[in-house]
């Protein structure tokens, strides 16, 4: 399998774990749940402490006569984020989905009816009976209509932490029940670096385990952060964040070596280790890495031995590279043209990296663009002329920004995510009908285009017709590029479920909205930290869900029940049972690699159990056995080498995607030959939220500006349209428009304008092609592009706009309240 499923984001080792936990699993349901007792489980204090746990951090919830009342971190937690303060605020907030809710033309005048409408908020509350029975006679309605790929249920997207409240899993365990389904592959983060990066490396390389910082603290003398900023992004984990990139980061510093970021923002982590920042044009990176391989061969700085023995292709990106074969001499001059850099500057990077022990950490922003596939593959082509992959310290990383890499692992047994019954998960018993799958940021491609052929990775694939979408965990409506192509897509649907905590776009455009549960309101376990498997959680419910919430858990089990399938959904578990039952399954994997373990009550008091990291781990030098005999261990691709060319690929004969890494102009970007509008707006990760998580919270009381998404400015750029600090802005492109507020900083380079992406979408006139967002969306400027017709992946980042002071009637932001008749 090339590309993970985003759920299945873990270490090589974790992934490897997972699929022998598989045969546990199934061995261990056999049992059944009469053995599993629920004990110390049961209890619910209305008073006192309770242990939960978040994307940001494990936490001690306090609970006061039945409510949530306050939130503190794990004492262990060595840097807590912020954000943990939204995650309690959240829970009364007013965005709060309290109900199942119906749009009213759906159910009074039945599927499709008045689907330009969707988003208008004429919404009809229903009892919960009367809310599943419509899912579930839907879903039969839909697949006997329309047949098995008729319904989509990728339902892309991060929920919450927990393995047993993983709603896109709980989604599509529920629907391999039934009769078929359409899912998706790959993720938005590294949609085009975990396609290429098998080709070059045989191995994802960014979900997996970084050298380790006891060893970059230790041996590198140069740390690169490249389109990276992991002061900002590590504050989140995929499971639990457990933070240990902030220790690993400050011993860095504290030996006081050199940190060079290359970024068009002067980022949080720029300013932690008082960095060198370098600014190339956003989308330009390639040409200047280039410029910096030229230098390095001109300069006969580069590795020949290590070019040898460990890579095949490069003599084949030589003349590519020199110029011989296309008359263009890729040197630093040539590269300056493009990405803004003086030419002196790349030259005298290249010098520096090879002078040093260099770490060239990459970020994603890179490849989350058009022709993303480039930046990573050229970085790793970088590395290899370096010669230092392998070496401790030295070579790349492409995840110490992300879930704390290079945080060491522990022995410990992970506990993983409720099977989503499929026969690779270990429950082939669960699985009927057929399934299609398509690159996930592909989806609103496929609504416009049922029956069209298209490329991805060497295969010729159809998108199937879809009828119905059902979403659950995600917000499309915030992830997704191109608001106005995607609002006129979503018309194609009959129908649209959405379970959700709060009133997302996403939900305001549903036909059927569920309220879910959020974490305090229900029981789980997690691992904590992504990488390093620092420890295991209970995440304990404090608090009954509010309103008439309920966990996705139980409205999968209702809608099951419905179908007439109950027992293969729900194994004859209840929640507390499966708690048990993934917590087990971790226990008796430790049990057989000597580790021991509290049993289930004993952790379930406890609330969590930590590990401890084998030295060796703390000493981990990623791809040091490769380096050390590269014929003995070889990397998984054709060659066993690193492959700065690729013959798989040159057989594709994709015009998007050469055999070797290669500068390719992209749509549109700063500089660029035909671009017609003059901002690179980057719309990076935001500091204060996870994507659109914790958008509606009181978080944003620290960061709105003029009541909008903030908007960094250069000055020269603000003075250059008369735009003064805490300015309204309308920004637009020939896709959208948003208001903003503006920030003006020289954190920002000139020409570029930063907005995070995952600002809550929020529609003047909700389903109008082309309407103003009120808040500040970014992905209403972003376009809906595929990377290549490699990855198919994403292009969040490649996106040009311009910027005027907004002089209209300034219209009020309402995206933060429910819908009137939901409140
Ligand atoms: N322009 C641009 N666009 C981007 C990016 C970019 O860099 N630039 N980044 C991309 C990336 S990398 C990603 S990963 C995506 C993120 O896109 P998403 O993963 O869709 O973003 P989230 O805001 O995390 O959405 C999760 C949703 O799940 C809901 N939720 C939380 N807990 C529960 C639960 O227990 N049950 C249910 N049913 N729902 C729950 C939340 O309220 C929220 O609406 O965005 C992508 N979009
Ligand atoms: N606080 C917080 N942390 C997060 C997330 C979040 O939403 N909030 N999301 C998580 C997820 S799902 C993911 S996938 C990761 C995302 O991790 P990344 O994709 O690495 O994060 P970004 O913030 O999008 O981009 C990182 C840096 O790249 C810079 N950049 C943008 N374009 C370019 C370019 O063309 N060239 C160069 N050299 N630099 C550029 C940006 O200014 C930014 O500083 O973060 C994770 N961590
Ligand atoms: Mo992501």
């Amino acid at each position: 399998m090339l590309h993970s499923d985003h759920d299945e984001r873990t270490t090589a080792v974790g992934r490897r774990s997972l699929l022998k936990l598989g045969a546990a699993g199934a061995a261990l349901s056999m049992f059944g749940p009469s053995l599993l007792t629920r004990g110390a489980a049961a209890a619910m204090p209305a008073n006192g402490e309770v242990m939960n746990a978040s994307h940001w951090g494990a936490f001690k919830a306090t609970i006061k006569d039945g409510r949530f009342v306050a939130i503190k971190p794990w004492e262990k937690d060595p840097h807590p984020t912020h954000m943990l303060d939204g995650v309690l605020d959240i829970t009364y907030s007013p965005t709060r989905i309290k109900y199942p809710m119906v749009r009213r033309a759906w159910l009074e005048k039945g599927p499709g009816a008045m689907v330009e409408d969707r988003g208008k908020g004429d919404f009809v509350r229903v009892s919960w009976d009367k809310a599943l029975d419509l899912v579930a006679n839907e879903i039969k309605r839909v697949q006997g209509k329309y047949g098995p790929t008729s319904i989509f249920a990728g339902s892309y997207g991060w929920r919450s932490s927990g393995c047993l409240g993983h709603p896109g899993t709980l989604l599509r365990r529920l629907m391999n029940t039934t009769g078929g389904y359409v899912k998706s592959s790959g993720d938005y983060s590294t949609g085009a670096a975990q396609v290429i990066m098998p080709h070059v490396m045989g191995s994802l390389e960014v979900y997996e385990q970084q050298t380790s910082w006891p060893v970059v603290a230790e041996n590198t003398e140069l740390l690169v952060f490249w389109g990276a900023d992991p002061v900002k992004t590590c504050q989140i984990s995929n499971t639990v964040a457990e933070h240990g990139a902030y220790p690993g980061m400050q011993a860095y510093k504290a030996k006081g070596k050199k940190v060079i970021c290359i970024d068009p923002v002067r980022t949080e982590t720029a300013k932690f280790f008082g960095a060198e920042l370098v600014s190339p044009r956003p989308q330009t990176d390639v040409a200047m890495m280039l410029g910096i391989a030229h230098t390095l061969y001109t300069e006969k700085l580069h590795n020949k031995a290590f070019l040898d023995s460990c890579t095949t292709g490069f003599d084949r990106f030589v003349p590519y590279l020199t110029g011989k074969s296309d008359g263009t001499p890729k040197d630093a001059a040539w590269a300056e043209k493009i990405c803004g850099v003086p030419a002196e500057t790349i030259k005298d990077l290249a010098r520096c990296f090879a002078k040093s022990r260099t770490m060239l950490a990459g970020g994603w922003s890179l490849q989350r663009q058009h022709h993303g596939e480039q930046a990573h593959w050229m970085l790793v082509t970088l590395a290899a002329m370096l010669g230092q992959i392998g070496l401790p310290g030295g070579g790349f990383g492409f995840s110490y920004h992300y879930a704390s890499g290079g945080n060491p692992t522990t022995r410990a047994p992970r506990v993983t995510v409720i099977s989503d019954g499929t026969v690779a998960q270990g429950a082939p018993w669960l699985t009927s009908g057929g399934v299609a799958s398509i690159p996930c940021a592909r989806v609103v491609d496929m609504l416009l285009n049922p029956g069209k052929e298209y490329q991805f990775n060497g295969k010729t694939e159809r998108y199937p017709d879809i009828k119905m979408a059902y979403w659950c965990g995600g917000n499309p409506f915030a992830h997704h590029q191109d608001r106005n192509r995607q609002v006129k897509a979503w018309r194609k649907l009959e129908t649209f479920i959405v379970h959700d905590v709060v009133w997302t776009a996403t939900a305001r455009m549903a036909d059927i909205v569920l309220p879910a549960a959020t974490s305090i309101e229900r029981n789980d376990v997690s691992m904590v930290g992504d990488y390093s498997a620092t420890a295991i959680v209970a995440m304990k419910k404090g608090i009954e869900p509010i309103f008439e919430a309920r966990s996705d858990y139980d409205i999968f089990a209702g809608v099951a029940k419905r179908l007439g399938k109950e027992r293969e959904f729900t194994e004859g578990r209840a929640e507390i049972d499966w708690v048990r039952a993934i917590y087990e399954k971790a226990y008796n994997q430790g049990k057989s690699n000597g580790v021991p373990m509290p049993d289930f009550d004993a952790f379930w008091t406890a609330g969590i159990v930590e590990f401890e990291v084998p030295p060796a781990n703390a000493k981990f030098v990623r791809h040091a056995k490769f380096r050390e005999d590269p014929l003995l261990n070889p990397l998984g691709t054709p060659s066993g080498l690193i492959e700065i060319f690729s013959r798989n690929i040159e057989k594709m004969g994709y015009d998007d995607c050469p055999p070797h890494p290669a500068w390719m102009e992209p749509l549109e970007r700063l500089a660029g030959p035909d671009t017609k509008y003059p901002l690179h707006v980057a719309a990076s990760h935001p500091n204060d939220r996870l994507h659109s998580q914790l958008c509606g919270t009181k978080l944003n009381l620290g960061y709105r500006i003029a009541g909008r998404e903030p908007c960094l400015m250069n000055p020269a750029d603000a003075a250059a349209r008369g735009i003064k600090d805490g300015d309204l802005v309308r920004l637009f492109n020939g896709r959208g428009q948003i208001l903003v507020g503006v920030r003006i900083s020289g954190d920002v380079m000139p020409g570029v304008v930063q907005v995070y992406e995952g600002g809550w979408y929020d529609p003047a006139e909700p389903g109008v092609v082309g309407t103003l967002c009120k808040y500040g969306d970014v992905n209403v400027l972003t376009p809906d592009i595929p990377s290549s017709k490699l990855a198919m992946a994403t292009c969040g980042q490649t996106v040009m706009a311009e910027a005027e002071k907004f002089k209209g009637t300034v219209p009020e932001v309402t995206v933060f309240s429910a819908p009137a008749a939901a409140a």
